[in-house]
């Protein structure tokens, strides 16, 4: 179930999930089959790519970071910057 799903960005030592509004974006897009996007996150634009499952600064894509759609239950460091304990 779709539901069940969530969309993760990597950190330095684990997953970060994206945060609602962003994830329900890269949901959408997923959905209807599209390969590149692009997202504002915390005022930068990012160019989400699903073919390589990465997440990149539009204006700077060395700022690449991986990506993965996973359980919501999958080990995570917290949800956009906010850990979790
Ligand atoms: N959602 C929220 N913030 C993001 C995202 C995103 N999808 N992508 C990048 N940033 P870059 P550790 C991350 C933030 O890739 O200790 C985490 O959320 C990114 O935040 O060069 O390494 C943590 O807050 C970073 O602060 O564009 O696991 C922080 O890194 C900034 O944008 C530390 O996490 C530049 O990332």
């Amino acid at each position: 179930e779709t539901e069940h799903y969530s969309w993760f960005y990597e950190g330095r030592n684990g997953w970060w999930q994206y945060d609602e509004r962003t994830n329900v974006e890269l949901e959408e897009n997923y959905n209807a089959k599209k390969r590149t996007f692009e997202l504002l996150v915390a005022g930068y634009m990012y160019v989400i790519d699903l073919d390589n499952m990465v997440q990149m600064r539009r204006n700077d894509p060395s700022r690449r970071r991986r990506i993965k759609r996973d359980l919501v239950s999958a080990p995570k460091k917290g949800i956009a910057g906010l850990k979790i304990a």
